[in-house]
C-alpha cells in the first residue's frame, strides 16, 4: 500500500557540475529502485506545466530560464514512502540552510542569483508525482 513512485530531477546545475553520479549513489544507497531514467532538454511548455503552481511568483521566470539552461536527468523512482523519503534525502529548498547530510545541504549553496539552484527536484505528493511523471515520461 505504501509503495509509491516519484519524479526526481537532477537539475541543470547538478548535471553541469558533474554531480549526477554522486546524487544517484545516495538514491541507490538508500535502497530505492530506479524504474526509468533519461536525459531531458525540456522546452518552455513542459516547464510551464511542471511549475504551474509557481506561476506569477518573483522567481518563476528565472526558474524557467535556469531549467532551460541545460539538460536534466529525469528519474522514475519507486519504493515505500519514496515521495517523503526522497525529499528528506534532498533537504529543504534553500541550499544554504538545508541540513548537512542532505543533497542540497552538502552540494548546494546560494550563488546570489534570482533562483535557488538547488540541484534536485522531488515530487511533494502522490498527486504531484503522478502529474509530473506524465510530464517528464510522456
Ligand atoms: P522544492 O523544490 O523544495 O519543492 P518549491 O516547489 O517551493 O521548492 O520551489 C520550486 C523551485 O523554485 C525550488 O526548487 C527553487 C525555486 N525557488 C523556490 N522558492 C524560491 C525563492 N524564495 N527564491 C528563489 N528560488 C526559489
Ligand atoms: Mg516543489
Amino acid at each position: 500500500m505504501a509503495t509509491e513512485q516519484t519524479l526526481v530531477l537532477v537539475k541543470p546545475d547538478g548535471v553541469a557540475r558533474g554531480l549526477t553520479g554522486a546524487i544517484l549513489a545516495r538514491i541507490e544507497a538508500k535502497g530505492y529502485s530506479l524504474v526509468d531514467i533519461r536525459l531531458v532538454d525540456p522546452d518552455r511548455e513542459r516547464l510551464e506545466q511542471h511549475y504551474a503552481e509557481h506561476e506569477g511568483k518573483p522567481f518563476y521566470e528565472p526558474l524557467l530560464e535556469f531549467m532551460m539552461s541545460g539538460p536534466s536527468v529525469a528519474i522514475r523512482l519507486a519504493g515505500n514512502r519514496v515521495i517523503e523519503g526522497f525529499r528528506s534525502l534532498a533537504g529543504t529548498t534553500d541550499p544554504t540552510t538545508a541540513a548537512p547530510g542532505t543533497i542540497r545541504g552538502d552540494f548546494g549553496r546560494d550563488w546570489g542569483l534570482a533562483v535557488q539552484q538547488n540541484l534536485v527536484h522531488g515530487s511533494d505528493s502522490v498527486e504531484s508525482a503522478n502529474r509530473e511523471l506524465a510530464i517528464w515520461f510522456d
